[in-house]
């Protein structure tokens, strides 16, 4: 959702021309995290792929922001009639016509990629043109699992799907560990190299470090393409004033023993100079305090305000970002 939202104040910034040295027309390719992804009720969903497509083609519900707007729920709860389990998560009416497309087109053996192209011709065509494009990070089945504590079970834990996580514990319980399964033998998608090592600039937008982002750069191969390719590589920090803005990060980020605040999600990313990715690292006002030690570990720094409130306060954001890599 942060990603998404970030998405759309940066093209509104692109539009606009308010983007330092970027063309009104450039090209915008979306990296997605496929590893949220799971099977449910025979139907493959594809959360943050459909999260970005229907944000960016204006199909999403403002208010939960995931998901269509208009939606309506019989599926739903004709399935709770039958008592199928889950019940907590919900597929809505609509939402299910996608997800019924895709799943019929991966039976017919197409791959995620070209499933989301085809997708995407209604979503994204008719707003941007062929100006950006939404590439999954992978075509091969990646699924990020979560392991709880669990008194019943021999082992003392129990492990669950990201989503059960995620929507059922609303990610409040500690995460003792998290496993990114079929991560390592993951190829990257088609483009998705060719986009990064082809781009004038690389951002990393303020969504989850380690589920989200993490996930995108574990995938093999693409870290080195974001180390070695030209393009400067900034990115916004998704903590503000020591804590999430949106979603739930601090489970996440303790889990794998990263600082709670802006400086420890940049520093974790690290510096290119010094074998990590970021060139740059936008932080909020509120932690203008941290500027000092991101500047120290070689990470150009800049602290303004980092709250997503309408498309002109993202696109000054995306702006910000811009700024702070570019050739001076
Ligand atoms: N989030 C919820 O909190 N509850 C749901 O029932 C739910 C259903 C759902 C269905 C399709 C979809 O694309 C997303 C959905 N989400 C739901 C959001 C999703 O679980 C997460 O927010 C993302 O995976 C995190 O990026
Ligand atoms: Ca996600």
């Amino acid at each position: 959702m942060g990603g998404a939202r970030f998405l759309q104040g940066l093209l509104h910034g692109i539009g606009n021309g308010t983007l330092p040295g970027v063309a009104a027309d450039a090209e915008v390719t979306v990296v997605a995290n496929t590893a949220d992804d799971w099977w449910i009720h025979g139907l493959k969903v594809c959360p943050d792929l459909d999260t970005v497509m229907y944000t960016l083609g204006d199909g999403i519900d403002p208010e939960r922001g995931w998901g269509r707007r208009d939606e309506t729920w019989s599926a739903k709860e004709e399935l709770a009639a039958y008592g199928v389990e889950p019940t907590w998560f919900g597929l809505g009416d609509r939402d299910i016509a996608t997800h019924l497309v895709r799943t019929q087109m991966l039976d017919a053996g197409y791959p995620l990629s070209q499933v989301t192209q085809a997708l995407c011709r209604r979503w994204l065509d008719p707003v941007w043109g062929r100006g950006v494009r939404l590439l999954p990070m992978t075509d091969d089945r990646v699924e990020t699992h979560v392991a709880v504590a669990d008194a019943d079970s021999p082992s003392g834990r129990r492990v669950v799907h990201f989503q059960e996580y995620w929507v059922r514990l609303r990610a409040e319980v500690p995460a003792e560990a998290v496993v990114f399964v079929g991560l390592d033998d993951a190829k990257p998608g088609p483009g998705v190299v060719e986009a990064i090592t082809g781009a004038d600039l690389v951002v990393l937008p303020p969504s989850n470090p380690v589920v989200s982002v993490g996930t995108i750069l574990g995938v093999p191969g693409l870290r080195d393409a974001l180390v070695s390719g030209p393009a400067p590589v900034v990115g916004l920090s998704p903590i503000v004033g020591g804590t999430h803005v949106r979603g739930m990060a601090q489970q996440m980020l303790t889990s794998i023993g990263v600082e709670v605040s802006a400086a420890g999600v940049g520093l974790h990313y690290g510096a290119r100079s010094a074998g990590g990715v970021l060139d740059g690292w936008l932080v909020d006002e509120r932690d203008a305090a941290d500027v000092e030690r991101l500047r120290a570990a070689g990470i150009g720094c800049a602290a303004v305000p980092l709250m997503m409130t309408d498309h002109d306060a993202t696109a000054a954001m995306a702006a910000a970002a811009v700024d702070l890599v570019a050739p001076k």
